[in-house]
């Protein structure tokens, strides 16, 4: 295969796209870019010089949802948006919702150590964001939304890793656990092989950046 996933495992937005091309079946390897990510050769590639940076010959694709929308449009394997146009449109809402309302969050958590006071606004904002995305979850759904893997569990999973990593610290999984349906929904994706091996491997990439 001619395609290169350039990220660390720990950045939500690789382990999205890598998510999406595991549950349609394929190995993607994630790879370090030659010269780092701020090197004049990536920035070619991309000039925001962030990961994750897809290359399929002499294709390059930023963006963690734009990447997973091409993994499944490309690639064999099960489709992960839904046919029926509403649940595809609640797949894509969820998305969405996450991208917009809980990522910008998640840096206030991540520079708690030196910005203490940015944390309660951030968990405030994260506590609203779970909130949108329970209210458009139906109770039958297992899967993020309806009974099988689908892109919004690609992209949830990644995020709510940082609930648990940053639980011992700052609470954060009580955040989830004030959203009991989202709750049961994480309980069963991360004991799923696919969510357990992100979970882990996410895990490996934050104690590496923490040093061991
Ligand atoms: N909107 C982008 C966000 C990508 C992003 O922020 N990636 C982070 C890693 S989590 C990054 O590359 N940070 C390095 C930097 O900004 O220097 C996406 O969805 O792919």
């Amino acid at each position: 295969m001619s395609m290169h996933l350039y990220g660390g495992a720990l950045s939500p937005f690789v382990m999205r796209p890598l998510l999406v091309a595991r549950a349609k079946g394929h190995e993607l390897p994630l790879e370090s870019f030659d010269g780092g990510i701020k090197s004049d050769a990536y920035r070619a590639l991309t000039p925001m010089a962030k990961m994750p940076l897809l290359v399929d010959g002499d294709f390059a694709l930023p963006e963690s949802q734009v990447i997973a929308d091409y993994l499944d449009a490309v690639l064999p394997g099960p489709a992960l948006i839904p046919a029926d146009p509403k649940e595809a449109a609640r797949v894509r809402l969820l998305i969405r919702l996450a991208d917009i309302n809980l990522v910008p969050h998640l840096g206030g958590l991540f520079r708690g150590r030196d910005n203490p006071d940015g944390v309660a606004p951030a968990m405030a904002g994260l506590a609203e964001g779970l909130g949108y995305i329970a209210h458009f979850r139906k109770d039958s759904d297992v899967f993020a939304v309806g009974d099988s893997f689908t892109q919004a569990d690609a992209a949830l999973i990644p995020l709510f890793f940082f609930f648990d990593a940053f639980d011992r610290g700052m609470q954060t999984g009580q955040l989830v656990a004030a959203q009991p349906h989202l709750a049961a929904w994480w309980a069963h994706i991360k004991a799923t092989e696919l969510g357990a091996r992100a979970v882990a491997e996410q895990a490996a990439g934050l104690k590496a950046m923490m040093g061991g």
